[in-house]
């Protein structure tokens, strides 16, 4: 089943910044454009986490954003999020499609084009593919995987990419312009001064890459 998928992903993070809180900085998204919003921590307890993503879920659902939650299906269930994003070490696409409900999105994020098509067919919605430039946001990320790669990825997939690592509002047109279906990105709006505004610039800059492939 073909589901729509955004173009805008950011991600919350409060390991860059402090001056906002996850709730908050989706909600600055959203203001300025955002079509998902993904919840990603790596610490706290269960329970933290379920209450942050109620909350982030309350305001997305008020905003018709889809909320997709990073490595927790657990998490995504219980607080009736859109969606979630599993990387190579979390759970397998297959189990997640098994006990998530179908209309859930499933993003994977896939690195080699062996991977890629494995989740595809293994029922992921969309693929994660990245980093397309070097970034500090994910300390483990490999190094810069650049645009011709990003290219041939998007050749070989047949579902939407969304592109992550490093993306700025001086780069987000030409990985559109690569075939991406959309970025995902952090510290380009958690960092920014202003998310709001940063998020509106990123989103136009992808609606002159969508406009100059068509
Ligand atoms: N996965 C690959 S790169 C990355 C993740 C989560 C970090 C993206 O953050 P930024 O700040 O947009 O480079
Ligand atoms: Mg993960």
């Amino acid at each position: 089943m073909k589901k729509e998928i955004g173009v805008l992903h950011v991600i919350t993070d409060t390991t860059l910044q402090s001056r906002f809180t996850h709730a908050q900085l989706a909600e600055l998204a959203i203001a300025g454009g955002a079509d998902t919003v993904q919840f990603r921590q790596k610490t706290g307890t269960t329970r933290e986490l379920v209450h942050t993503a109620q909350e982030m879920q309350t305001l997305c659902a008020q905003h018709g954003v889809p909320l997709i939650v990073n490595d927790r299906a657990d998490i995504a269930m219980a607080v009736g999020a859109k969606g979630v994003h599993f990387g190579q070490d979390d759970m397998p696409v297959t189990i997640g499609r098994r006990i998530l409900p179908a209309e859930t999105l499933i993003g994977a994020s896939a690195r080699t084009e062996a991977k890629i098509l494995a989740a595809i067919s293994e029922g992921a919605d969309y693929i994660g593919f990245g980093p397309i430039y070097d970034t500090s946001s994910k300390p483990d990320a490999e190094t810069a995987k650049g645009l011709a790669r990003l290219r041939r990825m998007c050749e070989i997939a047949d579902c939407p990419v969304i592109a992550i690592g490093g993306i700025t509002v001086d780069t987000a047109a030409a990985v559109i312009r690569a075939g991406a279906h959309g970025i995902a990105v952090i510290s380009a709006v958690c960092a920014h001064p202003e998310p709001q505004v940063a998020t509106a610039a990123l989103l136009s800059e992808i609606q002159r890459g969508i406009a100059w492939r068509r």
